[in-house]
């Protein structure tokens, strides 16, 4: 196979201990160029009045989940929620206007995919033990400036469960990110508390399994950092992120990885994949995702 694990020691340990571990450098200075600049043309593209209208207008929640599930193997925009103004039109130009892109980036997209499946992110899977690993989801975060959404405290195993749970998020800085633009912030340790809900797609829809426990917000430790740095996620630590009043972005390219050997995927997950993902690599054992 000829990839090798790429965490030492110490960098496992921290990860164990505290449920996350951040890598600065991760990304070259021409990785960061190049993703930037590559989802500068995917907007340019970017038709934005039919997927504006999915969201733009009340009682359209059966469109705007269809849009959400379709998203599992396609390029998709996804607004800010304080994009639109009370007459349904965008209060800026779009560039500014988007949240996130998903799901499928890293599969579509030769740059994106270039990234997501090199080496370096390889070596940590091995590093954390991973046998078949997928990546089942990517999304591209904008935070924008003065209106990027907040993300409530949760956990990436509620949304991307296996079973045993696998799930392990990566999180690559495009931009520096601080508390005034909204980093992210996690509850060390809070991983080793196990799982406290699931996201269920059910025949109404998605919906969690129980409400969410409150947290105290002095327990949350801000994860500012460098553009290029990478933070690992365990998929039970709590993390969150704030609004973004500033006027500066927070661009960020997110990677949620699960294991399909020794594990079974959730059919009620809200992905359901008609393709299999192709795993980073294989490293043992003939056991698939049942998709
Ligand atoms: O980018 C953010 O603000 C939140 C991202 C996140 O929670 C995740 O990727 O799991």
């Amino acid at each position: 196979m000829g990839i090798v694990g790429n965490l030492s020691p110490d960098q496992l340990q921290t990860f164990h201990s505290q449920g996350y571990l951040v890598m600065e450098s991760f990304a070259s200075a021409e990785d960061i160029e190049a993703m930037r600049n590559r989802m500068d043309h995917l907007l340019q593209d970017f038709d934005c009045s039919s997927t504006a209208s999915i969201f733009s207008t009340t009682n359209q929640q059966q469109s705007t989940d269809n849009y959400f599930y379709d998203s599992v193997d396609k390029i998709s925009f996804f607004f800010e929620e304080k994009a639109f103004g009370s007459d349904g039109e965008l209060r800026q130009p779009k560039e500014l206007s988007i949240n996130k892109v998903g799901h499928a980036l890293h599969e579509l997209d030769p740059v994106f995919k270039g990234f997501t499946f090199s080496e370096k992110v390889s070596g940590l899977f091995i590093s954390l033990g991973y046998k078949r690993p997928i990546v089942i989801q990517s999304m591209y975060i904008f935070k924008q400036p003065g209106i990027g959404g907040e993300v409530v405290p949760h956990q990436d195993n509620s949304f991307l469960y296996t079973d045993p749970p696998t799930c392990t998020g990566l999180w690559l800085a495009l931009e520096d990110a601080t508390i005034t633009n909204g980093c992210l912030w996690a509850i060390p340790g809070s991983q080793k508390n196990g799982l406290v809900r699931r996201f269920i797609r059910g025949e109404d829809g998605v919906t969690f399994d129980r409400p969410s426990p409150e947290y105290d917000q002095k327990d949350f430790f801000p994860i500012e950092v460098k553009a290029g740095s990478l933070v690992v996620i365990h998929g039970d630590l709590i993390h969150q992120s704030f609004e973004n009043q500033s006027s500066k972005s927070r661009h960020a390219y997110s990677l949620h990885v699960v294991d399909t050997d020794g594990c079974r995927w959730s059919q009620d997950n809200w992905i359901r994949r008609k393709v299999e993902p192709e795993p980073l690599y294989v490293s043992s054992s003939d056991l698939k995702l049942d998709l």
